[in-house]
């Protein structure tokens, strides 16, 4: 490295070590900061007694735990065994017993400029009041709550209170469509459906509700439908199943005692995407996913509940939401913003107007939005006091160095630290980032894992690489609290997805990787068919099923082309069925909408190229890899596979002949 300056060209991961750009913590935030390198020095000394000290002194339990960790079942873990407690309580009721309940827990910031403060007394009787009224409605311990909402703080109290009864919920994306509905609500055999008439999106009220009927007509395991008033709009109404949440949940007592639930109870159900187009229930339990969620939140976003205002702008419909909008701040006793809209809703400013009104101290956002700004332009944020921001985070996506920097000169000031934070719904919580009072950050990459994690990176065969820009998996090698505990209703599925490409000491994650030649771990994306859209896992599979579902589809491929702004986007090929004509744009945007449809505006290809023949192999697999590069507009690759060569040559020409 030269003295001169010059050097910070040669290559986009060696950023942090040009000599005009210190990116080691400042002296002042390494001393005001929750994560220390003890932390680091306390966990590879003994893991289990490191975790242990994290449950207890992060969490309030009723019974205290025998055994940290029960492997013996591996890859079923069990954590904190025979350890009860409730996590509506440590996320509500025991701030207000220690004197905080003049705390705001929430500020809400409706899209249409409405706003609602709510301290942690008023959150303990809104949840308390939920958790009344759901058992009103027949709703007990164990029994599953599919959750249907917009961003509103209802989502929040409705979450506590399942958790507060031990009914394990089920929150699904308020972007998915009826059908995605549907197949979660069967697949966790739901009893009630906490849903709206509908959420404010763009400036314009959308419909909820009637896409909860629809999922629930004919054979459904729903009884109940609870529908919180949202945005006035006319709604279908069934007398015996549905009831309004101002009727039975405002009138309902707040008192509500908390009872402890066993450590291994089952917290929630989150679906995400796999390889196959049925969508996985990945479900979490009690004391390990808390302790994961309060201590990440503290040690990585650091956390300070008595100054701090944070900001998550993720949707609760992620797994990001829940534990850092709903568990890991809760817990911890955080005040936080929480933003129902759109980010141009009603102009490109709104994010850095919330910061300034709320005086945001910790933001944690996605990649793909800050690439939208970065397009939207440098002047929009700098109108604005974005002074009092002193933590950025960033998940979802590898973030690329370009646009870390431009978060961090154009949100940041230039100093405020960025933790790039790797993990997945799986994991609970994070697993690999920077400790932001510790680490030299590197723009563009996640770095380390953080004490208590333990990750590898292993060739084909699982062997360890550590030479530097060694592609190969990503795993962790040891069980930690907030792992996922299984797939709902299919354990064979849990072991065959996560434990068995490597065997079974290693999870596996789906994700390539690399060293550095500074041993900074950099994320590659996946390498099994799901796709990243803006920071949403999308597989392959379920969108051409999607698509074949079409009358007018015989065969569907699709693969994810990078993307400038939402990393990846889908790209669809598709065949049509003899006797449909190709109608150009018409036949392209009807197949557009009825992905839209099945699945949920998030899946709508961005491209959709009609094709005669698809690419495939001699045992008939699709080779994605080819049409990516189409796709991509790059060279097509080694064909020689292929059982029929000349078909990428057709599928060149028609696309050449295409607009
Ligand atoms: C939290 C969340 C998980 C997948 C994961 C990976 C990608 C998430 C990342 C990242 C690079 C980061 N991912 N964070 N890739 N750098 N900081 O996003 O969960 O929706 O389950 O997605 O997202 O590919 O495997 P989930």
């Amino acid at each position: 490295m030269s003295e001169t300056g010059t050097t910070s060209a040669t290559s986009s991961t060696s950023t942090s070590q040009s000599p005009e750009r210190d990116l080691s913590p400042s002296s002042e935030f390494a001393a005001q900061a929750n994560g220390t390198k003890e932390l680091f020095e306390q966990a590879d000394a003994d893991h289990e007694a490191f975790w242990a000290a994290q449950a207890r002194e992060r969490l309030s339990w009723a019974k205290d735990f025998d055994t940290t960790l029960d492997w013996s079942g591996a890859p079923f873990a069990k954590w904190f065994v025979g350890g009860e407690l409730n996590v509506a309580y440590n996320c509500v009721d025991r701030h207000v017993e220690a004197g905080n309940g003049d705390r705001v827990a929430i500020h809400f910031e409706g899209e249409a400029g409405d706003t609602r403060t709510i301290t942690y007394a008023e959150l303990q009787k809104d949840v308390a009041k939920a958790a009344n009224a759901l058992e009103s409605l027949g709703v007990a311990k164990g029994d599953r709550v599919a959750i249907y909402l917009p961003m509103i703080p209802e989502a929040v109290a409705a979450m506590l209170a399942c958790a507060r009864i031990g009914a394990p919920h089920s929150v699904v994306f308020g972007g998915f469509s009826a059908d995605a509905l549907r197949t979660r609500i069967a697949d966790a055999e739901a009893k009630v459906v906490i849903t709206a008439d509908g959420q404010f999106r763009r400036g314009k009220p959308a419909p909820l509700k009637p896409a909860v009927d629809a999922a629930i007509t004919g054979e459904s395991t729903v009884e109940k439908v609870l529908v919180v008033k949202r945005t006035e709009g006319e709604v279908e109404w069934d007398d015996q199943r549905d009831v309004w949440w101002h009727d039975v949940v405002d009138g309902a007592s707040d008192q509500h005692e908390a009872v402890p639930h066993d450590s291994e109870h089952p917290l929630f159900i989150l679906y995400t995407s796999g390889t196959t187009g049925k969508p996985k229930g990945i479900f979490h339990t009690t004391g390990g996913y808390l302790t994961q969620a309060a201590y990440t939140n503290s040690v990585v976003h650091d956390v300070h509940p008595e100054t701090d205002v944070y900001w998550c702008t993720a949707d609760i419909g992620w797994v990001t939401g829940h534990t850092y909008i709903v568990y890991g701040p809760l817990a911890n006793g955080a005040t936080q913003v929480i933003y129902e809209g759109t980010p141009d809703t009603p102009h490109q400013g709104r994010w850095w107007e919330i910061v300034e009104k709320y005086k945001v101290s910790i933001l944690y956002t996605a990649p793909t939005a800050i690439r939208t700004f970065m397009k939207w332009g440098d002047d929009i944020p700098a109108k604005f006091d974005l002074s009092s921001l002193r933590v950025l985070g960033s998940v979802g996506e590898p973030i690329n160095p370009e646009a870390w920097l431009w978060y961090r000169r154009n949100i940041g000031g230039d100093k405020a630290p960025i933790v790039d934070t790797w993990w997945q719904t799986e994991t609970g919580g994070i697993m690999i980032s920077p400790l932001p009072g510790v680490t030299s950050l590197e723009p563009g990459s996640a770095q380390r894992p953080i004490p208590g994690i333990s990750a590898e990176i292993l060739d084909d065969e699982g062997n360890p690489l550590h030479e530097a820009e060694a592609v190969g998996y990503l795993v962790l090698t040891k069980p930690w609290p907030g792992m996922l505990r299984g797939i709902w209703g299919d354990p064979e599925r849990y072991k065959e997805t996560y434990w068995s490409r490597f065997g079974e000491k290693y999870y596996f994650a789906g994700d390539g990787a690399k060293y550095d030649a500074d041993g900074n771990i950099w994320l590659l994306g996946r390498v099994d068919d799901v796709m990243n859209v803006s920071g949403h896992r999308l597989s392959t599979a379920e969108i051409e099923s999607a698509l074949v579902s079409h009358p007018s589809v015989a065969e569907a491929a699709v693969v994810g082309a990078t993307d400038e702004t939402t990393g990846q986007a889908v790209c669809a090929f598709v065949i049509l069925r003899g006797g449909f004509a190709d109608n150009g744009d018409e036949t392209v945007q009807e197949l557009r909408n009825h992905v839209a449809k099945e699945i949920g505006p998030i899946a709508k290809p961005r491209q959709i190229m009609v094709v005669a023949e698809l690419p495939k192999t001699r045992s008939g697999k699709i080779m994605r890899r080819l049409l990516r590069d189409v796709a991509e507009n790059r060279e097509v690759g080694d064909v020689t596979t292929l059982a029929d060569s000349s078909v990428m040559n057709l599928i060149k020409q028609g696309m050449s002949g295409s607009s």
